[in-house]
């Protein structure tokens, strides 16, 4: 019975678990972002990372060509980003040398951002996904997410500022009719590419926001999400295992228990006011739980198979706090 594991096994498996993670192979983590220019790329590249890997703001450079990525170094991991708007914009080479990328590198996450409070799907945007499917075959969208940006400036026309409830039920309309045109029956544009409808279900949408002019400092969004948390796991679940803990490791120090989070909460302490960090909800917390322990159960010697109370007690130690 698992409530009778002593202490000792305990640790014993926590240790296998530390010594799986700290022996990972993947070094370097590949991110595609892709969308048109400045529809906030940078800006989420920067806060799903932790750091100031791209450069924000419309006059800056994307990384223009593909041999040239962004990079970064984040504990032994490097971390590669093309944040290139040249699928949508018509670069007739793109595309080819962006192949050339994912057989060298292999891209381990592909971010398509939209914006959100655009109320008209771009013909580029469809252009840039239809290539995007071509290019890479319909299986690129297993490890895609789909980030409605901008999603704090989504705003009723017709309510005001301050009236929440209003701003909301239209957000989620919103939201709604964004999914819809993306994968909705029978008119999205992936089903339309004929996407298997498993993968189109598993496929993250999720609504992004940072108008706070401070990237490591998100705001929730008009329902009060937290986006950032919400990205980063939508980016964990779709990578592979071995790219899923490189994330992770080099997420470690920024990841915040569902149980911390509530106890800021109850001290009047937002937890995503403080720069960096992401905290997670127990949903949140449970969905990383589950996929950490599925891949840690392909590898673990079958010795150490453990039900899922030894994995939460062993995982749990997994945060910053
Ligand atoms: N309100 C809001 N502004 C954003 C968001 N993301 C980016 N921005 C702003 O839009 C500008 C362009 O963003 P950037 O990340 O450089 O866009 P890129 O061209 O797609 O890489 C930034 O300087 C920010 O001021 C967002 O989610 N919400
Ligand atoms: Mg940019």
């Amino acid at each position: 019975m698992a409530e009778s594991l002593s202490d000792v096994d305990l640790r014993s498996y926590q240790q296998v678990l530390l010594h799986w993670i700290e022996n990972n192979p993947q070094k370097k983590l590949s991110f595609l972002v892709t969308g048109k220019t400045g529809v906030g790329k940078s800006r989420l590249v920067n806060a799903l990372v932790g750091k100031d890997v791209a450069e924000e703001g419309r006059q800056r450079d994307s990384c223009t060509n593909t041999s040239t990525p962004h990079k970064v170094t984040i504990e032994g991991i490097d971390v590669l980003v093309w944040d290139s708007p040249g699928l949508q914009d018509g670069d007739a080479n793109y595309l080819e040398n962006l192949k050339s990328v994912n057989s060298t590198h292999g891209l381990d996450v592909v971010i398509y951002c939209i914006k959100m409070n655009d109320n008209k799907f771009y013909a580029e945007d469809k252009m840039a996904i239809c290539k995007l499917t071509e290019g890479f075959g319909k299986d690129v969208w297993k490890k895609t997410v789909i980030a409605l940006t901008f999603a704090n400036q989504v705003q009723d026309p017709d309510a005001e500022d301050h009236d929440k409830p209003a701003n909301q039920i239209y957000f989620l309309e919103e939201f709604t009719e964004w999914e819809r045109q993306l994968r909705g029956a029978p008119n999205g544009i992936l089903i339309n590419l004929d996407i298997d409808s498993e993968v189109l279900t598993a496929l993250p949408i999720v609504a992004v926001g940072n108008s706070t002019g401070n990237p490591k400092k998100p705001r929730p969004l008009p329902n009060g999400d937290k986006w950032l948390s919400e990205l980063w796991l939508s980016c964990y679940s779709v990578m592979s295992d071995n790219a899923g803990i490189a994330l992770y490791k080099i997420s470690k120090h920024r990841l915040v228990s569902a149980a911390t989070a509530k106890a800021l909460e109850a001290a009047n302490i937002d937890p995503t006011d403080i720069p960096g960090d992401i905290p997670f909800t127990k949903e949140q917390e449970n969905a990383f739980f589950n996929r950490m322990w599925e891949s840690f159960k392909r590898v673990a010697p079958t010795a150490l198979t453990a039900t899922g109370v030894v994995a939460i007690a062993v995982i749990a130690t997994l945060f910053k706090k």
